[in-house]
């Protein structure tokens, strides 16, 4: 009986691993004693010219797949984080809703879609949404500050749209184009001076992928400088001194509309019947 238990333990572990909300974290073992609380909020921002050009299969809800290419970061997630550069997972056993956030709906779509076809891993209920991912994951976590799904991406948004990196980059010079290199030191700068914090900055072969912004508990911007356990501080990764912030070309249903594209909700094609 104890060993069935223990193989259970195991093959449960085993799955959270696979489904990348393991241990890397400072998750609490469910059922065990709560979560310490978090230190500060990552706000990630996804660059889809970047993600997007990697897109070779398309479906209608990955945000790379519409006809009108997006031009503007989109939000990755909201994430609570500790000072010594771990986060929290997994936090409550809640199931996200999509009911809950329909008044979201329209806004979630244009700026916090999915850029993958894939269904995303979630904590308790095995695949969902992008969304039921990111609550699941990070929102469960982020208490006192945020109490429950509505307010997690409320507060995502609000930050989002408050503190457009998009805009920052570009008043500052920095525009969106294939080819055009921009120092590192030059985008991070950019973004410090106009938000009043360090981002952090996570490149793909030298073209910006991801850029996140750092709030304290009370939202008001911080540095992302990390402390991380080995003591080194981390404030870019894979970023090489010079970096681009690339155009993509969607792959698109020919003849597509809205319409077609919700018909074939949740169906992967085939990049064979898309034009590029
Ligand atoms: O960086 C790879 C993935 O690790 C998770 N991450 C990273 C930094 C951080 O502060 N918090 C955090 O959760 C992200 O996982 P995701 O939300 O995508 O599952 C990130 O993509």
């Amino acid at each position: 009986m104890a060993t069935t238990r223990k193989v259970a333990c195991v093959l449960v572990v085993w799955a959270l691993v696979a489904a990348g909300l393991g241990p890397v974290s400072a998750r609490a073992p469910l059922g065990r004693k709560p979560q310490r609380e978090f230190d500060y909020f990552a706000l990630s921002l996804q660059w889809p010219g970047t993600i997007c050009a990697s897109t070779r299969h398309c479906c209608a809800s990955n945000g790379c797949c519409r006809s009108e290419p997006l031009q503007w970061f989109t939000i990755h997630g909201l994430w609570p984080d500790y000072d010594d550069g771990t986060w929290p997972a997994c936090c409550r056993r809640t199931q996200f809703e999509m009911d809950k956030i329909l008044p979201l709906k329209d806004m979630l779509d244009k700026y916090w879609p999915s850029l993958y076809c894939s269904s995303s891993s979630t904590c308790f209920s095995g695949k969902g949404p992008f969304w039921a991912h990111e609550w699941e994951k990070h929102g469960t976590c982020s208490a006192p500050v945020v109490q429950d799904e509505l307010q997690y991406f409320t507060i995502g948004l609000d930050l989002y749209f408050k503190y457009n990196v998009t805009e920052m980059l570009s008043s500052g010079g920095i525009q969106i184009s294939n080819g055009k290199e921009y120092t590192l030191s030059e985008v991070i700068d950019t973004i410090k001076h106009a938000f009043g914090g360090s981002p952090q900055i996570v490149c793909k072969r030298g073209s910006v992928e991801e850029l996140r912004l750092c709030f304290d508990k009370e939202l008001k911007p911080r540095d992302c400088l990390t402390t991380l356990t080995n003591g080194s501080v981390s404030r870019t990764k894979h970023c090489p001194q010079y970096i681009e912030l690339p155009k993509y070309d969607p792959l698109v249903l020919a003849n597509s509309t809205g319409e077609i594209m919700t018909q074939l909700d949740d169906f992967e094609v085939s990049a064979a019947i898309y034009t590029a």
